[in-house]
């Protein structure tokens, strides 16, 4: 195998769902001869989705690293899936190609699906290349598409290089803006490629002046001078390449693998990559070996496979390697090059490659692989926080342990699933991006880790303080058999925003300084468990100023239920309120969906904060009771036709209003009566 690095080409197809991804991913490997049967997601025998649930459904949900060659070029792609609740298998392969394909049903224009893989790209600075797919259908038009594209993402950055020739049942073909064929074209037809052209070639004239003067003087431009200055503008984001096409009718698909191979960049378009903490490293071909561990998938037969992508340097089998995330020597036994279940081994691995590595010991997404002395770590992925929480529990009971271990496995192959144990509900918690991810992780649980789980709703993290000082006082008495027991404590409480803080004011030792950390402690124990609803208890000062003891009764125990009590009491006389967690939530939704979102989220005690337009969607901003969003994956999908999309962050701790406040507390006396 001899590969020039330059003619390498490392991208990732993404998009909404079903507007052809994979199907195109299944047409490029057939045209290219890299398969000899055409795949197809309808019959389920898509190369890209292999696995028995993406068949069933007919859609992907796990991105699918492919490999082809194109004409004296090797072509490196991710197929990913559209459906949000995916979105790690979308950021993931995004954040380590050198380019996103973004494709575009022509027949619906910008979907959510859409924006969101166009904002994974730019957010990562990674140049972009966009296809009108779907052209022979009914309804689609690439002239309206192109309009809303251009709307949303620039009129001067998004230049179609193909533009096809016919309609709907009637399309037939593309034609190339750069090189119209010779055929007779509409009119219409031949005044738009001139516009598109004129536009390409203003973008060649910001890359290199020395072009633009040629082409002002009416020279011709050579073939390889127009690609470099269009890659160059591409790199520079200045231009987005649209191409239009059909995968089923497979038109525009030679003309669009033509065009990734000459436009799209190289694996060295950027000159380094960035450093854990800010820092940057410079790639070389004929530098250390660095690689970025971007994907891992768990199979029962087969173990564990880590995909990693290459940056700098080069990789062999056999060789010994440094996780410089973990800090630990693996040995690459064998390196694959894969196509869905297809399993190539190659002798070396160069920047731009994607390769599989199968029986790693300990190494997971978002490591660095790397040789020599290198010993840095890549920035990491930068992934979103789940978004739906469940409590989990065992079917069987004993079985705790096996959930804990399962679920710390998947979630070093996942970062968008995330499993804690919550230190204050004590429950054990899943969380991940929407009900079909969760679904997704039970299957799992119980397919490779053999344990079933039950899911319930989480308890919610409320918390207890006080709204005015109050004073406490406790005296405990107790004669038992020999000696007794006895304390007595006063505490005064009062708020404080900034945290709890414990002050011993006791004067003329009448609670001698040996006992005050008993007493702190009681308070302590208090404090976990609050008098309204069970609540851990936070923001205030615990002053312990008088008290009594006893020379031969006193001791420490009785100290600390002493001030446990009179901590209670304390409690009840300063004006305890319940506070509820608020999360941060960003809602990206097209337009005609903003009255209702907005109604929903007053519905929900929720509070907008703003409203903006961002690359063709509505961006809400709002703050909402964590208790409210327990279910809103779901309920954002009903209610824009799976259009919408969300996330979410903790922002902070707020009061639980009274009328809300009172049922809270209502259920958890119940309970404890019952208890
Ligand atoms: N008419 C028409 N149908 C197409 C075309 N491309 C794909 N399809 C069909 O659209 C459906 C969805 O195609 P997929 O390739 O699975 O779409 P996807 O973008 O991978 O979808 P997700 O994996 O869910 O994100 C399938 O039934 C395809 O046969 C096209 O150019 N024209
Ligand atoms: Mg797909």
């Amino acid at each position: 195998m001899s590969i020039q690095t330059a003619s390498i080409r490392n991208f990732s197809i993404a998009g909404h769902t079903t507007c052809g991804k994979t199907s195109l991913c299944d047409l490029i490997l057939f045209k290219s001869k890299a398969v000899d049967r055409l795949g197809s997601v309808d019959a389920k025998t898509s190369v890209s989705d292999y696995m028995p649930d993406e068949q069933e459904k007919q859609s992907s949900i796990h991105s699918t690293p492919l490999n082809c060659s194109w004409k004296d070029h090797k072509l490196f792609f991710v197929d990913t899936p559209g459906y949000g609740e995916f979105i790690g298998e979308t950021i993931a392969p995004i954040s380590v190609s050198d380019s996103v394909l973004v494709v575009v049903d022509g027949a619906k224009g910008i979907e959510v699906g859409t924006s969101r893989a166009w904002k994974i790209a730019k957010e990562r600075g990674i140049p972009r290349a966009i296809f009108i797919n779907r052209l022979d259908k009914e309804a689609s038009s690439f002239k309206v598409t192109l309009a809303k594209i251009q709307d949303a993402y620039g009129a001067s950055v998004c230049v179609p290089i193909t533009v096809p020739l016919g309609k709907e049942a009637a399309l037939s073909n593309v034609v190339s803006v750069l090189k119209p064929a010779d055929a007779d074209l509409p009119a219409d037809l031949k005044a738009d490629i001139a516009t598109y052209k004129e536009r390409l070639m203003d973008a060649i004239a910001e890359s290199d002046e020395n072009l633009m003067m040629r082409y002002l003087d009416g020279q011709e431009l050579g073939e390889e001078e127009v690609s470099k200055g269009l890659r160059k503008a591409i790199v520079e984001g200045r231009l987005v390449p649209v191409f239009a096409g059909s995968v089923a009718k497979d038109i525009g698909i030679a003309e669009l693998l033509d065009g990734i191979a000459s436009l799209l960049p190289d694996p060295f378009w950027r000159k380094e990559v960035k450093l854990e903490g800010g820092k940057t490293f410079e790639i070389k071909e004929d530098g250390p070996g660095v690689a970025l561990v971007f994907k891992t998938i768990i199979d029962p037969f087969v173990g564990q496979l880590n995909f990693f992508r290459v940056y700098s340097g080069k990789f062999t089998p056999e060789l010994e390697v440094f996780n410089t995330s973990k800090d630990e020597k693996e040995k690459l036994s064998g390196i694959m090059l894969m196509n869905g279940k297809t399993q190539v081994p190659v002798n070396e691995v160069l920047p731009g490659f994607v390769a599989a590595v199968a029986k790693l010991k300990n190494t997971h997404v978002s490591n660095t692989l790397a040789t020599g002395h290198f010993r840095d770590k890549l920035e990491p992925i930068s992934f979103p926080a789940p978004v739906m929480f469940y409590s989990v529990s065992a079917v069987k009971s004993g079985e705790e342990e096996k959930i804990s271990a399962g679920l710390s496995k998947i979630c070093d192959a996942d970062p968008t699933v995330k499993s804690e144990r919550h230190h204050e509900t004590r429950e054990l918690l899943m969380c991940a991006m929407g009900e079909q991810h969760i679904n997704q992780v039970v299957k799992k649980l119980k397919n490779v880790y053999k344990v079933e789980v039950k899911l319930s709703a989480p308890k919610i993290p409320y918390r207890e303080t006080i709204t005015s000082s109050g004073e406490g006082h406790y005296r405990h008495k107790k004669q038992t058999g020999g000696h007794g027991q006895f304390a007595e404590v006063y505490l005064r409480i009062s708020p404080n925003a900034s945290g709890y803080e414990f002050k011993n004011e006791v004067v003329g030792g009448t609670i001698p300084r040996n006992f005050i950390p008993a007493v702190e402690k009681g308070v302590n124990e208090a404090m976990v468990k609050g008098p309204l609803a069970g609540c851990t208890v936070q923001n205030m000062i615990v002053a312990a100023y008088d008290g009594k003891h006893h020379e031969v009764d006193s001791s420490e125990m009785a100290f600390k239920i002493a001030a446990r009590q009179a901590f209670k009491d304390a409690m009840k006389k300063a004006n305890p309120i319940l506070l509820e967690p608020i999360q941060k939530v960003t809602i990206v939704i097209p337009g005609e969906y903003m009255g209702d979102i907005t109604g929903d989220l007053n519905h929900k005690r929720g509070r907008i904060l703003g409203m903006s337009v961002e690359d063709g969607m509505e961006v809400v901003s709002a703050e909402v009771p964590l208790v409210e969003m327990a279910r809103y994956a779901n309920e954002l999908r009903s209610m824009t036709q799976g259009a919408g999309s969300f996330e979410m962050v903790f922002d902070r701790y707020e009061m639980v209003p009274s009328n809300v406040a009172r049922t809270i507390i209502e259920s958890y006396k119940g309970g404890e009566e019952e208890e």
